[in-house]
């Protein structure tokens, strides 16, 4: 049975075969080892607790950026060429605690991690392919020569798998860039080969923020019960990320009230994304075609991400709370549910209960949907069985009650005694007395 997984939440809303679906069809190469395999990572705790990872600024003249869920690649410097190492290899990415899933990245990690570099710089990235098939690396967005370019076939032979390749240019620009494989990119894509790439400028001055946070955008099509993206998918995407997590399972963004915040989002996605801030209004200050003049920057709370672009956002954190910050299409900030959930509002169901039992005996049937979506995360919280490796739709867990997100969603959280430099989450925030809205 090829079961996909927004036909699984169609039949949810309808009938629930609690022990049919579980465990049908897994992808039993990954079944059973679902760890996940480490390369140049030497401290797997490093990748594992992201808000921990912060590049030491010791010795650098930038304020690095952190990651969500990820990390910086470390260089050595060669003879005045900072040299990177960069392996394509299959990983085995945690999306949120309770599924993992199984993608291609880069060293150990999908995405990859982020390279760091100063405009100026002369760069070594040394690329070997550990894939099944061959790939390349296009460096989106670099001022570069053309046959550094990475694009397969037009610009450079393919790297073959078990081959190495040397990429080597000067870096001209600052900004916020990607880097993903220019080869067989539908598939490669589609399994999560992408990585962040930020220059920062020359004059350490230039641009400064007090934090500054960076992640990309994807999505996958995951059946439920299995491990592994369907890589042929055009629209049918069903799992949307903030660098391959999904809501609990990504990163607080943690800051210092009065600090200036830049959080720089890439879209390596097939759709757009309008990412909405709450309690600040913020500005494009960079995208991956450069710095936005001041001239030209507006005000705004949500800024559309276009497909193969990047938009970062820079506001003063001056309002203390928890602060959503998420996709504003409201399907992306839920997992494991898609269009052909049938409308049930309104419609009673109660007597269909012992009718469709009586038919289908082997069946749970769950009568849903009637006055919302949210009781789905009703049954979630009641352990409602599902398919092993499957998330619930909605599954955040405030300090309040349900959260009701799953998807593209983390928070702000703005703290006036946050020390600097301290990215580790101060838990939920504390209201002031009388400031919280109540019931009448
Ligand atoms: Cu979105």
């Amino acid at each position: 049975m090829k079961q996909n997984r927004r036909d699984f939440l169609g039949l949810a809303s309808a009938f629930l075969a609690s022990t049919a679906l579980a465990g049908n069809e897994h992808d039993h190469a990954a079944h059973g080892s679902p760890k996940r395999r480490l390369s140049m990572v030497e401290n797997p705790k490093q990748v594992l607790s992201p808000a921990t990872i912060i590049t030491p600024n010791k010795g650098k003249n930038y304020n690095p950026v952190v990651t969500l869920n990820g990390w910086s690649l470390p260089y050595e410097i060669k003879k005045g060429v900072k040299e990177f190492h960069l392996i394509a290899e299959p990983v085995v990415r945690e999306f949120a605690p309770g599924m993992v899933v199984n993608c291609w990245g880069y060293n150990g990690t999908s995405p990859g991690p982020t390279i760091e570099a100063v405009e100026g710089d002369r760069i070594r990235l040394i690329v070997t392919n550990k894939l099944p098939e061959h790939t390349t690396i296009h460096w989106h967005g670099l001022i570069l020569p053309n046959g550094m370019d990475g694009v397969g076939g037009l610009t450079q032979p393919q790297i073959k798998p078990g081959e190495t390749y040397v990429y080597e240019f000067t870096l001209r620009q600052s900004g916020s860039f990607m880097y993903h494989p220019h080869a067989d990119e539908m598939v490669q894509m589609a399994m999560g080969m992408m990585g962040m790439f930020i220059i920062h400028p020359k004059n350490p001055a230039a641009h400064r923020v007090d934090r500054d946070f960076c992640f990309l955008l994807s999505s996958y099509d995951i059946a439920p019960g299995t491990y592994t993206p369907n890589p042929s998918t055009m629209t049918e995407f069903n799992l949307w990320t903030f660098n391959s997590r999904v809501f609990p399972g990504i990163d607080p963004m943690v800051v210092r009230k009065g600090d200036r915040v830049r959080i720089r989002v890439g879209n390596l996605t097939m759709t757009n994304h309008p990412i909405h801030m709450h309690g600040h209004t913020f500005e494009v200050t960079c995208t991956d075609g450069g710095w936005v003049p001041k001239s030209a920057r507006w005000p705004e709370v949500t800024s559309d991400i276009p497909v193969g672009s990047i938009r970062a956002i820079e506001f003063t954190a001056t309002e203390e709370g928890d602060w959503s910050f998420h996709c504003h299409k409201s399907h992306h900030t839920m997992g494991p549910m898609g269009h052909n959930v049938p409308n049930m509002l309104g419609v009673k169901q109660d007597d269909l209960t012992e009718k469709i039992s009586d038919l289908m005996p082997e069946y749970m049937y769950m009568p849903m949907g009637r006055s919302g979506m949210s009781e789905m995360q009703d049954m979630a919280e009641m352990g409602m069985a599902l398919p092993e490796n499957t998330l619930p739709m909605m599954s955040g867990k405030g300090p309040f009650g349900p959260i009701e997100m799953g998807g593209m969603f983390t928070v702000v959280k703005v703290r006036k005694d946050q020390p600097r430099n301290d990215y580790s989450d101060p838990g939920w925030f504390r209201h002031p007395k009388g400031s919280i809205a109540y019931k009448y």
